[in-house]
């Protein structure tokens, strides 16, 4: 079989040099995300400890703006959350089609951003063609499925999750498609060809439920096991971590313990920690503190190599249509405000925080339409030399507004840095915040808010503000 093309060859390392703060234990060098902030990014903590904090994103979101300042922002890894699967790449036998997934990389290249690959071998999200391959033919299917797909991104991809969910919870074998027609050797057979195809690439066998000690997670050991016993290449076991508010599980640490006692890495894939809706402080609170014990938990185990959000934000999630009645499971929530969820993974990562939460409401102004609003500004973190607040604006009047601006004066030493969901001038120390086109129109008794960092040299006292309908 000939060799797949395969992308134009680009070597992160090198062209992130000036940004990189740290190094794997797996060997990647970690880009920091750029930022001119005063606060670090998420990326740039894991990376001072030799680990990403990286999120899956999906082509959707690509054209959304607010959407990736962040991503390319904040993370220094993404996951390509669903176009690198089966469906996606190799439609109809034999075709190809790299089109979604490239952009992605491509934008996780253009962030400094290493990128794991998703997946190679699963029972979901495949063709419908694979169910007619005869049963002789399906081994042969998988490879060259997997020496094309690997081969187009052989360089490019740090980790490929090779194959996924192969285990019921009980931990015998699900009868997948592959576990049926080729029976138990598929995934040797596909780490296989997943080191022929990328020799760089590091392979993870990837599974939901095996977070802790137990039946599911037992299975996966033993696999490990053999698959080192019999020289059969595999680097990385991946632990999803689709967690339950309050179920963080107690082993979870001891468990990536024995797994690196294999001599494989370990990584956190998908993690995200739904409750049951609407959210409220208390359970905030309880998700910031599964959040920190999941972070704690792959800090304390040198081979646990980095953490990836299954997205970041609470708009962009998957939980809500598949778990009715429950969401709000990441560490942003549907306006790209970040929960304290957020912040007890930065402060787990070695980040500084003190959790000030001065608020002042202040003064209703008339616009120009008649219709009335007021601001609420809250300090949301404080860190040396920075900040970061909050300004929401609430539609007092009884129409919908179709523009509102906001105005302070900032007091000395204090700057607003990078700003998300409005659009901001300054003249001199006075600020002005405008809508951004997205969400002038507030309904009326509804809100919208924007966010941004600063830096601040003083006391950061909260400013007096003012807001407008325009
Ligand atoms: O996030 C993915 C969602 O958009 C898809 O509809 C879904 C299809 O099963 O797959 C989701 O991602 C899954 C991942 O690929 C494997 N682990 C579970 C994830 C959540 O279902």
């Amino acid at each position: 079989m000939p060799a797949p093309a395969g992308r134009a060859r680009r070597v992160l390392a090198a062209t992130a040099a000036a940004a990189v703060v740290g190094t794997l234990a797996v060997g990647m060098a970690v880009a920091a995300p750029s930022t001119t902030d005063a606060a670090p990014t998420l990326g740039q903590l894991a990376a001072a400890k030799g680990r990403y904090f990286g999120s899956a994103t999906d082509n959707p979101t690509l054209t959304n703006a607010p959407y990736t300042a962040v991503l390319g922002g904040e993370f220094n890894q993404i996951t390509v959350g669903n176009t690198q699967k089966w469906m996606y790449t190799e439609p109809s036998r034999g075709q190809f089609d790299y089109t979604q997934a490239d952009r992605i990389v491509d934008f996780a290249q253009a962030h400094n951003q290493v990128v794991r690959g998703h997946t190679l071998v699963w029972h979901n999200q495949l063709p419908g063609w694979i169910d007619t391959v005869p049963a002789g033919e399906l081994l042969g299917v998988v490879r060259n499925h997997i020496a094309n797909v690997a081969g187009h991104y052989r360089g490019d991809v740090v980790h490929w999750d090779v194959v996924n969910e192969a285990f019921e919870e009980d931990g015998t074998r699900r009868q997948s498609v592959f576990q049926q027609k080729i029976g138990d050797g598929y995934i040797a057979e596909a780490f296989k060809a997943a080191r022929a195809a990328d020799p760089n690439a590091e392979l993870y066998y990837n599974d939901y439920n095996i977070e802790g000690i137990g039946a599911k997670s037992d299975a996966v050991y033993n696999l490990v096991r053999s698959f080192k016993q019999q020289g059969i290449p595999i680097d990385g076991v991946g632990l999803q971590a689709h967690l339950v508010l309050g179920q963080v599980p107690s082993t979870l640490r001891q468990n990536i313990q024995r797994f690196a006692d294999l001599g494989v890495d370990v990584a956190i894939t998908e993690l995200d920690i739904r409750m049951r809706t609407p959210r409220d402080a208390t359970k905030d609170a309880q998700q910031a503190a599964d959040y920190r014990a999941v972070t704690n938990a792959c800090l304390a185990v040198t081979r646990c190599v980095g953490i990836t959000v299954w997205d970041f934000s609470d708009g962009y999630s998957w939980i809500p249509s598949v778990f009715p009645g429950e969401g709000a499971a990441l560490i942003y929530d549907e306006n790209f405000g970040k929960k304290p969820a957020y912040w007890a993974v930065y402060e787990a990562l070695g980040g500084t925080t003190t959790t000030t939460t001065t608020t002042t409401t202040t003064t209703t102004t008339t616009g120009g339409n008649g219709t009335g609003c007021t601001a609420t500004y809250r300090v949301t973190g404080q860190w040396h030399g920075g900040y970061q607040a909050e300004v929401t604006v609430r539609n007092t009047a009884t129409s919908a507004t179709t523009g509102w601006a906001v105005r302070w004066t900032l007091a000395q030493g204090q700057t607003v840095g990078s700003l998300w969901n409005g659009v901001a001038t300054t003249s001199g120390r006075d600020v002005t915040v405008r809508n951004a086109d997205y969400n002038g129109r507030i309904a009326v008794g509804g809100t919208a808010s924007f966010g941004f960092t600063g830096t601040s040299t003083g006391a950061n006292p909260v400013p007096t503000i003012t807001c407008a309908t325009t």
